[in-house]
């Protein structure tokens, strides 16, 4: 008997790799702020809101700015970004994501995404995959950040779905965290170590199946 009728998408280290497309653009307001920071200090970036972000980024570099200066430096950072999305395409599209999501379809099970970014929607139209998704709750619905489960809760309560019938998807701990928070189970995708919180780790959705989730 299917038990679960919804499953939850993080967007980015799950659906897609955007984190690339973050770092680069971050890198560039650190260089012209005149400080630089690693790829693995991008990693802490990974599912915190935009502006968390440029807090952490601005305190590796000992820099201090005034609010509206932050807003102005978002923005910024936010138009770099967007040149690398618009240049993004369906090729980018993770491993076995389009056939599970496929399989989940013609099992009847929703789809919601359950995204931190603001820029979701544009991201699942330039890898082509909008058109799966029954439900979006994304940056701009929110007032709390994961770990908070606000953005979960969201998209349970918009499939119909209660959260004990809901499966989430995360790459980052405080995804994974969040969906916990929400009563939901939670699948890990990336390293098991990192997101040992998770009710299972799987490496991509190639090795996911619809028997997986019960
Ligand atoms: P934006 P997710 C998150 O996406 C990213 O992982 C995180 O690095 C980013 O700061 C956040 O979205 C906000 O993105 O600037 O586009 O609003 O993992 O929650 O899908
Ligand atoms: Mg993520």
């Amino acid at each position: 008997m299917i038990t679960t009728k919804a499953c939850l998408f993080d967007l980015d280290g799950v659906i897609v790799d955007t984190a690339v497309y973050h770092f680069q653009a971050w890198r560039r307001l650190a260089n012209e702020l005149g400080f630089d920071f690693t790829e693995h200090q991008n990693e802490q970036l990974k599912g915190i809101s935009r502006m968390e972000s440029l807090d952490l980024i601005l305190k590796w570099g000992n820099v201090t700015l005034s609010e509206e200066e932050k807003i102005e430096w978002a923005t910024r950072k936010n138009a770099w970004y967007l040149e690398l999305v618009q240049q993004m395409t369906p090729n980018e599209v993770l491993k076995g994501v389009p056939e599970f999501l496929r399989s989940l379809r013609a099992n009847g099970i929703k789809i919601a995404l359950g995204s931190a970014s603001k820029n979701s929607r544009l991201i699942l139209e330039k890898i082509k995959m909008i058109e799966f998704f029954d439900v979006i709750i994304d940056g701009n619905d929110l007032t709390r950040g994961k770990p908070d489960p606000q953005v979960f809760l969201l998209g349970a309560e918009a499939t119909g779905c209660k959260p004990a019938n809901c499966v989430v998807f995360e790459d980052a701990l405080a995804g994974v965290q969040a969906g916990k928070a929400g009563g939901m189970k939670v699948i890990g995708v990336g390293d098991a170590k990192i997101l040992h919180e998770a009710d299972f780790v799987i490496k991509g959705f190639e090795e996911m199946t619809i028997e997986r989730l019960f």
